[in-house]
């Protein structure tokens, strides 16, 4: 290690690397292969992320499990059989701690230690890293890889603290699991984690009633056991597969008919959604025709029909009419993918409350009160999301050139260079960071084009002695509004969504995904070809003149 830099050697290690979930654990491994010293920090005392915490009943994943995997390695991608179409979270958290064992990433990982901070050296170019164990480390790469949805966002609902039951948060469930028999039982909010534990807790509890402040859409997941002969035949042409989804939009495996919905007859556009929602199910939904992201009159067809199927299904019109998200746009809000959500609701022992109009006025001793009612239960449930794409970062007082605090300059709303760097900051990279495609993607696939792309810059800069790294203004600058023109040719900034970060009080309405893995990715190789343009390189020679 000696004879790459002096600076190297001044450092506790080369990089430090925050979160243990897939990214970070793939981080290691890659950054461990070229030979450097890294530190992994995870505030939990296991690896996942997200897998870890979000432990409700039913949390599963949406993409198909064949898809939802590492891809850097055949052996590993050939020894793991994924036993569902699409993988319950136990099944995912084994595969986790499968991986941190076979590619005896332990030693690096340090569990229950939270980064409080992060503080560049402008003159020694060194990240100074403090945790809450009162210690700090220095690193000369600083490499957030805290996910996306990690932080919880957690209404702050008059008289909480007076509740005398049980409260939960999926983002943050107990590890033995919770009993609901016999427990009157409130559910608050109805995106994906709402709607996948909806039908799970209704099972057991005495009575659950959801409280429902947006409607949302939601398809069929058509989950069903793998067969041998599934894995095989994938895992027979997994190369081919995986080169596939790297030049997709979504960078997953859609089986995307290629014609407008507008082209076709309404009879027609009715048999390909009623094909869809019987058929392959899922997220595949919205690949029924190629405009529906990108055109309102063709997302209207699509809305009218899940509008109809919701009254189809709930026997009660009068929650049919509150579940069905009337003047919707499908997609816009990410989509949920269930099994049996809207058929919970024509059990007797569930009930829904809209609170679209009337808030939750407060959580009292007993209960919840909406419009003056008192609804009783003995546990409240939050599904309440996240603090998106932002929560994490800003999660730690991270101190850039001269003291640049990222959180002030961030105020407004995230600003990157292809989601990876933000200007002032010099060697701290983000692992799909706002700005980057991530969260509008297959996460696995994103996760293995950022750290292979972040790990292959640093062995770029350390092979030409550069010291610090970090975007151009005007790169920057030209960026975010790209980010910002691809969106608006979407449906995406149509709604309030966790996208714009409109589901947090006081966060600032801005886009943060980018729209477009396979554009997203020529974009970065063509970045990379010409001498990682729009980043303004620090070299040793230049710093010591
Ligand atoms: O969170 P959400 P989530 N009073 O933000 C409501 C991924 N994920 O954890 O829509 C009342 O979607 C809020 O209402 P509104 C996936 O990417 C994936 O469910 O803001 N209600 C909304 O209904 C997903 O999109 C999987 O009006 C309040 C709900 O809480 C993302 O994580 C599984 C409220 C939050 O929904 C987030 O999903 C789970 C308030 N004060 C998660 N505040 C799969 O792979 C918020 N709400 C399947």
């Amino acid at each position: 290690m000696d004879d790459r830099s002096p600076i190297t050697t001044r450092a506790d290690f080369d990089a430090v690397v925050v979160g243990a979930g897939f990214a970070g654990m793939f981080m290691l491994h890659r950054l461990r292969q070229q030979g450097l010293k890294v530190r992994v920090f995870e505030r939990g005392s296991g690896v996942g992320g997200t897998w870890f915490w979000n432990r409700y009943p039913g949390a599963r994943c949406d993409t198909e499990s064949m898809e939802y995997s590492y891809q850097f390695d055949d052996a590993l991608q050939q020894e793991w059989n994924w036993p569902e179409r699409y993988s319950a979270q136990p099944e995912i958290l084994k595969y986790a701690n499968h991986v941190a064992d076979r590619y005896q990433l332990r030693p690096d990982l340090q569990f229950n230690t939270q980064v409080l901070s992060a503080t560049y050296d402008d003159a020694r170019h060194l990240w100074t890293i403090a945790t809450n164990d009162g210690k700090a480390v220095s690193a000369r790469y600083f490499i957030m890889a805290t996910g996306t949805l990690s932080v919880a966002n957690k209404p702050k609902f008059a008289g909480l603290d007076s509740f005398k039951g049980r409260v939960f948060y999926t983002s943050d469930w107990p590890h033995d699991g919770v009993d609901f028999s016999g427990r009157r039982v409130a559910l608050i909010g109805t995106g994906s984690s709402g709607i996948q534990s909806t039908p799970h807790i209704a099972e057991q509890a005495a009575r659950l009633t959801v409280f429902q402040r947006t409607p949302n859409f939601s398809v069929p997941a058509r989950n069903r056991p793998l067969t041998d002969d599934e894995r095989n035949a994938t895992k027979a042409r997994y190369g081919e597969l995986r080169n596939f989804t790297y030049q997709q939009p979504f960078a997953t495996q859609f089986h995307l008919n290629d014609v407008s919905a507008l082209s076709v007859s309404a009879e027609e556009r009715r048999r390909v959604y009623e094909e869809r929602w019987n058929g392959l199910g899922g997220l595949h939904f919205m690949a029924a025709f190629n405009d529906l992201m990108f055109n309102g009159e063709a997302n209207k067809t699509v809305a009218e029909f899940i509008v109809d199927k919701i009254h189809a299904i709930v026997k009660d019109p009068k929650k049919a009419e509150i579940l069905a998200p009337r003047n919707g746009v499908v997609g816009c809000k990410r989509l949920c993918s269930d099994t049996g959500y809207f058929e919970t609701f024509n059990r007797d022992n569930v009930d829904l409350v809209d609170v679209s109009r009337s808030p939750i006025e407060e959580v009292t001793e007993t209960g919840i009160r909406v419009d003056g009612i008192d609804y009783p239960v003995d546990d409240i449930v939050f599904a309440t999301g996240f603090d998106a794409m932002t929560g994490a970062l800003l999660g730690v007082d991270i101190r850039g050139r001269n003291g640049l605090s990222l959180r002030e300059k961030w105020a407004a709303g995230p600003r990157t260079y292809l989601g990876l760097q933000t200007v002032g900051f010099p060697n701290l990279f983000m692992v799909t960071g706002p700005g980057s495609p991530s969260v509008l993607s297959n996460m696995m696939v994103s996760i293995d084009q950022h750290v292979n792309l972040i790990s292959d810059t640093i062995r770029y800069l350390d092979s030409r002695e550069v010291l610090a790294m970090e975007p151009e203004q005007a790169a920057e600058d030209g960026w975010v509004s790209h980010v910002n023109e691809v969106a608006d040719l979407t449906v995406y900034p149509t709604c309030n969504s966790w996208y714009l970060g409109s589901n947090v009080p006081g966060k600032t309405r801005v886009f943060m995904p980018y729209v477009g893995f396979n554009t997203y990715v020529a974009r970065c190789k063509d970045v990379v070809a010409n001498g990682y343009q729009g980043f303004r390189l620090e070299r040793r020679d230049a710093a010591t003149a």
